[in-house]
């Protein structure tokens, strides 16, 4: 059978690689890669391996995830690609072909691959005790070598884990090197059972606690502080039915209500208490945390869901103005009697993965960086997320935007801190710029400081990364097991 992508979000710059690599030595055309920075900027890219046989398949989304690092090293940048050998990935090799359907729903699959895990791992790789994971929100984890991108396989934290999905979006607090994470329609397919779990700097599972969710949604990712952490319930739901009679797995309700669920840090299911606010949808966290009474959450937000594909309950139109996220602080006051939370809007232009430096993960914090969706006054040549720009939540410092270039698309900004002890926001940022006309790529090194100032280093890719959402960089350290907090080294 020939091999065909028919779909048009699969051709030209976007087109799947399917390939995997080895580069050692990158060739630095622009200034000099700092020499104290050591570790691995992991970015997963989805890359269907096989065309899909389905007609509504979901660029990135429904992707084979492909694990890409850059390791640094006394100056030096190697590349490195695998795909991550999912049970679902060494199936569909074994056949030749693909064998899952549409995104989010087993009822389409070969029913040769029946029961089997769905997951793609293409959203985010964490090291945390010295393991390095693939995630994606559906499945389980799986484990992968840090330094050959080899997979180990799904882990479950020793048999400690028995959701049946894991959060892509785990937070690390810095002051004691735990991991909190969760899994939504952890029973399940379209179940609204939530898991949290808590894992020591160890890795060893020290908590955990389930609750269902008022209505089944996409819960991407979760708000954490030092006493808190803070579910986001917004309707871009998920219904079993839906997918059973193979409409769309996800669909925005414009008249669904937003749920903001507190629960304290190794709290019960039973103790979690709801906030309301308006109807918008989650995007990503910033960062969050509170004053022993108040929790601070900054997150993105839009109208309605930022995915397009995914329609109304109702099928009705919506602007595309409505898909375009914002950040904005929500407040939640704890001694409250209410249900209702408060929000403020924190940066004027639409803005997405955003990036704090994650040393002050669940502290009160500065710093961010992120990619942006719009400029007014500035043309948009090309499309994706052509802006880098950082940002001061307490509006200290102004705000800096450097475009990435006609034609050019911008990953996901990643700081990394000059040094392990360096203050707030002092140090670099890494992103990858994907030039479409020329059909290769470039990892940009940034001032965080200055990010218009001429790039620290510019280091070329002699072909082209695919867009993708995330990209993590963990130190050699942090690799190692030696440190769960962002370093340099
Ligand atoms: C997201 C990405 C996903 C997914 C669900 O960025 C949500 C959000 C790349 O896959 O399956
Ligand atoms: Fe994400």
């Amino acid at each position: 059978m020939g091999i065909r992508f028919p779909n048009n979000d699969f051709k030209n710059f976007e087109a799947p690689m399917r390939a995997e690599i080895d580069l050692a030595g990158l060739e630095v055309v622009q200034g000099e890669v700092p020499k104290e920075l050591s570790g691995g900027f992991f970015r997963l890219i989805g890359d269907r391996k096989w065309p899909a046989f389905v007609e509504n398949d979901i660029f990135m989304l429904g992707e084979d995830g492909m694990a890409s690092c850059f390791y640094f090293k006394d100056g030096r940048v190697d590349f490195k690609m695998r795909y991550v050998r999912t049970p679902r990935f060494v199936a569909e090799e074994k056949a030749g072909r693909a064998l899952f359907g549409e995104y989010r729903n087993p009822f389409t699959d070969d029913p040769s691959v029946a029961g089997l895990s769905r997951g793609t791992a293409n959203v985010t790789m964490l090291a945390h005790a010295g393991k390095l994971f693939a995630m994606k929100e559906d499945s389980p984890v799986i484990e992968m070598d840090p330094f050959t991108l080899e997979t180990i396989g799904e882990y479950d934290w020793g048999g400690a884990v028995t959701a049946k999905a894991i959060t892509a979006h785990p937070k690390i607090d810095p002051r004691t090197g735990e991991l909190i994470f969760f899994g939504y329609c952890a029973a399940g397919p379209a179940t609204r059972d939530v898991a949290y779990y808590e894992a020591d700097a160890e890795g060893r599972i020290i908590h955990e606690a389930w609750f269902k969710a008022p209505y089944t949604c996409m819960v991407h990712d979760i708000m954490v502080t030092e006493h808190y952490v803070v579910f986001p319930i917004t309707p871009l739901r998920h219904e079993l039915e839906w997918i059973e009679r193979r409409e769309p797995a996800f669909k925005w309700d414009p008249n669904e209500e937003v749920y903001l669920g507190v629960l304290p840090r190794k709290g019960n299911g039973d103790q979690i208490r709801w906030f309301k606010g308006p109807n918008q949808c989650h995007g990503h966290t910033v960062g969050a945390f509170d004053d022993g009474r108040y929790i601070y959450a900054d997150n993105t937000f839009s109208k309605r869901s930022f995915f397009h594909f995914f329609p109304n309950v109702d099928g009705s139109a919506f602007s595309p103005a409505d898909t375009m996220p914002y950040m904005k602080r929500i407040v939640i006051d704890m001694e409250s009697e209410g249900d209702h939370f408060t929000e403020q809007k924190l940066f004027e232009y639409p803005c997405e993965l955003p990036r704090i430096d994650t040393r002050f993960e669940t502290m009160d914090y500065n710093f961010v960086t992120m990619n942006l969706l719009d400029v007014p006054g500035q043309e948009r040549v090309g499309h994706g997320f052509q802006w880098v720009a950082t940002m001061d939540v307490n509006g200290n410092k102004p705000s800096k935007i450097y475009y990435a270039g006609d034609d050019c698309s911008i990953g996901e900004p990643q700081f990394v801190p000059k040094s392990n002890d360096a203050p707030e926001g002092e140090g670099y940022i890494l992103t990858v710029v994907g030039k479409h006309q020329e059909m290769r790529s470039e990892l940009l090194i940034l001032d965080a400081s200055d990010i218009n100032a001429p790039p620290v280093a510019t280091v070329a890719l002699p072909f082209r990364l695919r867009s993708t959402g995330h990209g993590y960089w963990y130190s050699t350290s942090q690799l190692l097991g030696e440190t769960n907090v962002l370093g340099a080294s």
